[in-house]
């Protein structure tokens, strides 16, 4: 039953209103788009989980995540983080090597590799933080998630430029599944065919977004730059790799 027109005080709207229900896991919005279909569940994990996942994911033994300036930090990649191996990857235009906006982590199935930004990324096993919140996707979508690319948005300085998720080894039409944690960055949609056509998701602290059907391939995404945001901000995308 198509409910209510998604608007800004549900924390989305879109530069034309597409229609939304109750998806069935009883809390949130189901945006039907055309090819494709958002479920956007704000609070999906609770604040007290919300809080110990960031301070349990960037534990380390030389900075305190909360207090520390991570743009001034040149060794990110050599740290001695407890859980996640965090990573700064850099990609190569016209012959010189830049830092990527942001910093990175793959996990997951072993075996299941997988090519993003021209970047081949080998998944480091499981831990009990992300398999837990592997479990929590269950009760919303029935894919069977074998790995999670993590992004660390050091401020609103770090962020995503446009682009699909439509890698052939996620298959053709993937249910991507996205977590965040931290501070609450713009995310943001347009049709490949129309880029005045916009959706734009207030993604905050412990909302969960799932993309499904099409959308991969009609619809690209980016998280913009926001200069005044000083926070950080965790996200996890869980995949389903062929
Ligand atoms: O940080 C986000 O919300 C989006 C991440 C993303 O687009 C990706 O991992 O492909």
């Amino acid at each position: 039953m198509i409910e209510d027109l998604f608007s800004t005080e549900q924390g989305c709207f879109g530069s034309k209103q597409y229609p939304s229900s109750t998806p069935k896991f009883g809390r949130g919005f189901e945006i039907s788009v055309p090819h494709g279909k958002l479920i956007y569940i704000p609070q999906f994990i609770e604040k007290k989980i919300a809080d110990r996942t960031l301070a349990v994911l960037f534990a380390n033994e030389q900075h305190d995540w909360e207090k520390t300036n991570w743009h001034e930090i040149q060794n990110i990649n050599d740290l001695n983080w407890k859980n996640i191996q965090w990573h700064q990857d850099t990609v190569k235009f016209y012959g010189k090597e830049h830092d990527l906006p942001r910093i990175s982590a793959w996990y997951g199935d072993t075996g299941k590799a997988y090519k993003y930004s021209g970047i081949l990324l080998h998944p480091k096993p499981w831990n009990p933080a992300l398999l837990w919140m592997k479990d929590q996707l269950a009760n919303v979508c029935d894919t069977p998630f074998n790995s999670v690319l993590l992004n660390w948005y050091r401020s609103g300085q770090d962020h995503i430029s446009w682009h699909t998720d439509a890698e052939p080894e996620l298959g053709n039409n993937p249910t991507i599944a996205s977590l965040n944690f931290g501070e609450t960055r713009r995310f943001l949609l347009r049709r490949n065919d129309d880029h005045k056509d916009k959706i734009e998701i207030a993604l905050g602290h412990g909302d969960l977004l799932i993309m499904q059907g099409e959308l991969q391939h009609y619809w690209q995404h980016s998280v913009p730059k926001q200069s005044k945001i000083i926070n950080g901000r965790l996200n996890m995308t869980f995949r389903s790799i062929l």
